[in-house]
Order: C-alpha cells, then structure tokens, then sequence
C-alpha cells in the first residue's frame, strides 16, 4: 500500500501561532519510518504554500454572517488540499494529510467523500460542531464538522458540504469538551458520540469497534481524524486547547490498533489526518513523537 503524505502547515483556525510548524515536527519524529515499518510505502507530496496569517485580515470579508475568523483563506487551502486528496485516491494511494490546525479536515474529508459515501471516526476531546452563528471563539478548528456537514451559516457555502458523507456515519470517540450550543447542535444530530465515560465504562477497544460498526455502516469507506488533544494532556501536551482527563499512551494505540486489524481484515481505511500538533507549546517534540507513532500503529507497526 502506497500512503501519500500531504503536509497542511495551516494554523488559520487556531487560536494562537504554532500548528503551522506541525508537519514538519511529525517528519522530524520518524513518520517515514514508522510507515516502512508498518510496510507500507510513503511517498512525501511536501506542504501546500500557505500566505502568512500576519499578511491577512482574520475579519475581512465574513460573508456567511457570525464569526469565522479567516474563513476566505481557509476556503483557499481546503479547496486545493481537497483537490490533492482526490487525485491521491484517483492514484490508487491512501491520503495521510499532516495539519495545521483541525479545519484542515475540511479539505480531507470534501476530497475523499467525492466520489463515495464516506463514514469518519473522530478521536477528539471537542465535538468541532460549531458554526459560525455558535461559535464563542470564531475559530474554525472548533467548526470543520459543522462545515462539511453543511449546518448554519455553513450551508451557504458551496465548497465545504462534502458530499458523500452523511451525518449519521460521522462518529466521535473520547469526547469530553463541549460548548453549551454545541451540546444542543449534537444532540438534535443524527451523529454518535462516545465520550471519555464510554471508555472509562467499556474500555476503548470496544469503543472503536462500536465505532467502526457506524461508520462503515452503508459506505465505501472511513476517514480516521485525529486531533492530539484527544490524548490527555500530559501524554500529549504540545496542543493549543488542553483538556485533562483524556485517553492514556496505551489506549490510544490500542485504538488505533483496532481500526489497524479491521482495515487488515477488510480495507475500510480511506484516509486520515493528524492534526493540532503545536511545536513551540510541545516538550521535546513529544507530541509530534506520539502522532508519527500512532499513525504507524493505524497502518499495521506491532510490538512484535
Ligand atoms: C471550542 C474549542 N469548542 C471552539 N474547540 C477546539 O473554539 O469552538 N477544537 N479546540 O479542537
Ligand atoms: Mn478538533
Ligand atoms: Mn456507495
Ligand atoms: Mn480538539
């Protein structure tokens, strides 16, 4: 299998500088490596160019009404990083997108579910279910789901509905920071949400594999994203929005050793994004040591 690595150094929907750096901290950390181990072939596509947050305008040209803080520029990324991720599975090659910040996923999802009915796994302490009209911070990484789910002010925009996903094959796992609108929005969703007290409860694997159960329920395939915060913070404390009480080292691979298995019974894996690892908040590039490891256990790296 033949895995193309496309780095999104984008940090416009952060609340602070820093993701940017994130792809090049996960390369730096043996990702590369990790995927020969795991056997299959990474070809490096290097980042997508990226203007300069400092040059831009975060306000200018909010054309959706409420607040989405670099919006016109996140549109830019998306639309070419959506672009890359279908031509990547026009290639017969499995898109592996390096963020950036989480609005990243707006482009990975809107590229993999062109032409297939797409299901997503997303291992994240937030929901990202704002949108514009909800959001307290205007920062979209806590918006991309509403995005390509088209809700709110979202559902003017002709770019981001993507259109082979379906909100009832979206699901969350390890959630556990959630806006007061936001909860609203989720529960009148059709979406599935396992939370840090399903964990806790079940233990992760059989998390996942509930998870998996949905997700691929009626679609061609899965899209893994994974946000680090998902991890609690002492594991993973390079993120720009720490939430303690997440899931532990061991967890996180045992998860994603589960979606591992299944993808090596079945091929139900389509593609992933990595996203929030932020360098300067990072200690010794633990994070973004964490990330290329995780990645390489989604893709088949055993112990032994
Ligand atoms: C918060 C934080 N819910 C927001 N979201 C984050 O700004 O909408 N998502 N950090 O990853
Ligand atoms: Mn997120
Ligand atoms: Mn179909
Ligand atoms: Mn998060």
């Amino acid at each position: 299998r033949t895995v193309r690595i496309i780095g999104a150094p984008m940090d416009y929907g952060a609340n602070r500088r820093g993701v940017d750096m994130g792809p090049s901290a996960i390369r730096y950390a043996g990702l590369a490596d990790g995927l020969e181990r795991a056997d299959v072939e990474p070809i490096d596509d290097g980042d997508l160019s990226m203007p300069r947050a400092e040059e831009r305008d975060p306000d200018a040209d909010q054309p959706h009404g409420g607040n989405a803080k670099f919006l016109r520029e996140i549109e830019g990324v998306c639309r070419r990083l959506c672009d890359r991720v279908a031509a990547t599975h026009t290639a017969g090659e499995f898109p592996l997108v390096l963020g950036g910040d989480h609005s990243v996923a707006i482009g990975s999802l809107t590229g993999s579910a062109r032409d297939v009915d797409l299901g997503a796994i997303w291992f994240d302490a937030h929901a990202d279910l704002n949108t514009p009209e909800t959001s307290p911070t205007g920062n979209v990484h806590g918006m991309p789901l509403a995005a390509v789910l088209g809700r709110g002010a979202f559902g003017e925009m002709e770019w981001a509905p993507a259109p082979g996903l379906r909100e009832s094959s979206v699901v969350y796992v390890g959630l556990r920071s959630i806006d007061d609108r936001e909860r609203d929005l989720l529960r009148e969703s059709e979406l599935t949400a396992y939370t840090m007290s399903d964990i806790d409860q079940r233990g992760v694997s059989a998390v996942v594999e509930d998870a998996l159960a949905v997700a691929t329920d009626g679609t061609d395939g899965v899209h893994v994203s994974l946000d680090l915060d998902w991890l609690d913070p002492k594991t993973a404390p390079g993120v720009g929005t720490p939430v303690r009480g997440g899931v532990t080292y061991r967890e996180a691979h045992a998860a994603l050793e589960t979606l591992s298995r299944r993808d090596e019974a079945d091929g139900v894996l389509r593609s992933m994004d990595v996203v929030e690892v932020n360098p300067i908040l990072d200690e010794a590039n633990e994070t973004a040591t964490l990330a290329a490891e995780l990645t390489a256990s989604m893709f088949g790296k055993r112990i032994l």
